[in-house]
């Protein structure tokens, strides 16, 4: 665990609970599928699966097509 105080970043631990929120199988990784819903749940309806796969595309750095939490964390610190 990091304490570093006095920056600007964002919460972690609100983070967490987004990243909860979108994690609907709780196996610890974002999928496109997940993601899609989670944007559809937020008004996004426009939002295809495909479109979905392109989103964590590029913010998947080990290319296993799925956000960790350490992928989503480091995209929002970007
Ligand atoms: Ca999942
Ligand atoms: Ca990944």
């Amino acid at each position: 665990m990091h304490d570093t105080r006095g920056g600007p970043v964002a919460d972690i631990e609100e983070a967490r609970k987004q990243f909860e929120r979108i994690d609907t199988d709780d196996d610890g990784f974002i999928t496109a599928a997940e993601f899609k819903t989670a944007l559809a749940q937020g008004g996004d309806w426009n939002v295809t699966e495909s479109v979905a796969e392109a989103i964590i595309a590029r913010r998947d750095l080990d290319g296993d097509k799925q956000l960790s939490f350490d992928e989503f964390w480091a995209h929002l610190n970007k």
